[in-house]
Formats: C-alpha cells, structure tokens, sequence
C-alpha cells in the first residue's frame, strides 16, 4: 500500500483550479495519510502560450498551514513545489528554494528550446525521436545547471505528447541518453520520481516506463518518489496498487517521501 501522494496541484498552479481543501478532503476520503502539495512555478513561461505558471509563495505557505492546522488529526500535509527548470534560471530556482522552508522539491522538465513540448508547435519540422531526445537533453542540462532539488519529475512525460506517443518509445532506443540521467540522479544523490499519470492518458505506462525503473535500480538507484501529478481530485492516487505491484516485483522494498528536504523510506 502506498499512503502517500508526493504530487498534486491545486488552484495556485495555473492549469488547475481545484481548491486545496477538496483535494486534501479526497485524500483523507481515499485513506491517504500524507499528502504533499506540489504547485508549479515555472518562471518565465514562455509569453507566447500566454498562461501563468507562477504564485504568491508566501500566500501558499499560509494556506498549506491552515489547512495542516484544521486537518491535523486526519492527514499530514507537506509543503513542496514543482519547479519547471531552465538552465538559465538556477540561480532564481536557487534563491528561491532557500527562501523559504519547502518539505520537498521536484525538479521537471517542461521547456526544451523554449518552447512547451504539449503544444503543437515544438514538433513542427522535427522527427519524433528528435523531439524526445531534446527533451532528455534539457534533463542533463538542468540538472548539470541546477542542485537544489529531491527529485526528479516525470522523466520520459515527453511521450505523451508525441505524434505516436509511446507507440515507438523504448527504453532501449533511448537507453544511452536514458542511462546519462539516471546516472547523474544516482550520483546526485537525488530521488527518481514515478508519476503514475501516464495511466491516466491511457498510455499504459507511468514516466518513466517500468523498464526505466527497473534499469535505475540495476544502475544502484535506491530512491524512489510517487506521485500521481492530480490536477483535479478524482486522480489523487491515481493506480496506486498498479504502480505498488510494479515497483515490488523489481525489488523495490521501500519509498521514499521527503520532510524537511529529508528522505525518509517508507516499506510498501
Ligand atoms: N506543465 C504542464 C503541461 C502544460 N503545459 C499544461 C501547458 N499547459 C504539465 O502539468
Ligand atoms: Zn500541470
Ligand atoms: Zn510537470
Ligand atoms: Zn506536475
């Protein structure tokens, strides 16, 4: 059983525009008993898309507070964010994080050359594989840019939004510049994320896919964090048990969430 959900959005990230409460009410509902808000702030979205991807941190910290306060006795509440890194922006990513008091950080990618892969525009005159591949590479370069972060999200969410999808994807197409950022998660000492939201747009994978997950653990990768990126109530946790069996039957014992920027293994 997993009891903990260490990605979800609420109101404050801009495609979403479920209120905290209903989200920590579904939870409790659910039987979780650990929750972990993760709002996106991806500084300067590109104009063009016209969305804002940012809030008012200490507004949030607020509200994460009163709500932990009035539903202290049902569920734990942890403070986190989604950081949408761009290489250029560490230091701001940087300063901010040190800012303030966050449980848990994820680092994600969601601009490759400025441009937001879930628009059309990003695949216009590229292959697929281009596509994917430049999305892996802003993987390394954030994180060869950027330190201060737990996790990393969503690795291969790419596939989502490719013109086949994951009908061509494998982790052995991919597997030199796949092994690059698992490697460097590893040696960073810094969780792998697995975000069950793949199942939820019906690819019949989370991201990464199981064979990723399984090549991060030959490699030596220990921890692992679980999210079902929620955007809305009803996919809180989304395939849990799915996800549970998967992740047990690679050898995988433990999960990890994270308390004051602290991993703390939790047996499955
Ligand atoms: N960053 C989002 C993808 C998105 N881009 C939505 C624009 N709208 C993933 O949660
Ligand atoms: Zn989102
Ligand atoms: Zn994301
Ligand atoms: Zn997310």
């Amino acid at each position: 059983m997993i009891c903990a959900d260490f990605h979800v959005h609420t109101d404050f990230s801009g495609d979403s525009d479920t209120p905290m409460k209903d989200m920590i009410e579904r939870a409790i509902d659910i039987g979780l008993t650990q929750i972990c808000i993760t709002d996106h702030m991806d500084h300067l979205y590109p104009e063009q898309y016209h969305m804002n991807f940012t809030f008012d941190v200490k507004e949030y910290f607020h509200q994460i507070e009163e709500m932990s306060e009035y539903y202290k006795d049902r569920i734990k509440i942890y403070k986190g964010i989604e950081l949408g890194l761009v290489p250029k922006l560490a230091g701001w990513y940087q300063e901010l994080v040190s800012k303030y008091s966050f449980d848990f950080v994820i680092g994600s990618s969601h601009i490759v050359d400025d441009l937001d892969p879930y628009y059309r525009e990003y695949w216009e005159e590229k292959e697929e594989e281009e596509g994917y591949r430049g999305y892996f590479q802003t993987i390394l370069d954030n994180m060869d840019a950027y330190d201060d972060f737990d996790t990393y999200g969503h690795i291969d969410y790419i596939v989502r939004y490719g013109p086949c999808k994951n009908q061509n994807y494998s982790y052995k197409k991919y597997a030199d510049i796949l092994d690059k950022i698992l490697l460097a998660i590893i040696h960073k000492k810094k969780a792998l994320e697995v975000n069950t939201s793949g199942y939820k747009y019906g690819l019949e994978q989370s991201h990464p896919h199981r064979d990723i997950i399984k090549r991060y653990k030959e490699l030596g990768g220990k921890y692992i964090t679980i999210g079902s990126d929620a955007h809305k109530p009803e996919h809180l946790a989304y395939d849990f048990r799915k996800i549970s069996d998967i992740l047990v039957s690679l050898g995988f014992e433990y999960y990890t969430i994270f308390e004051h920027r602290n991993p703390k293994l939790i047996k499955f």
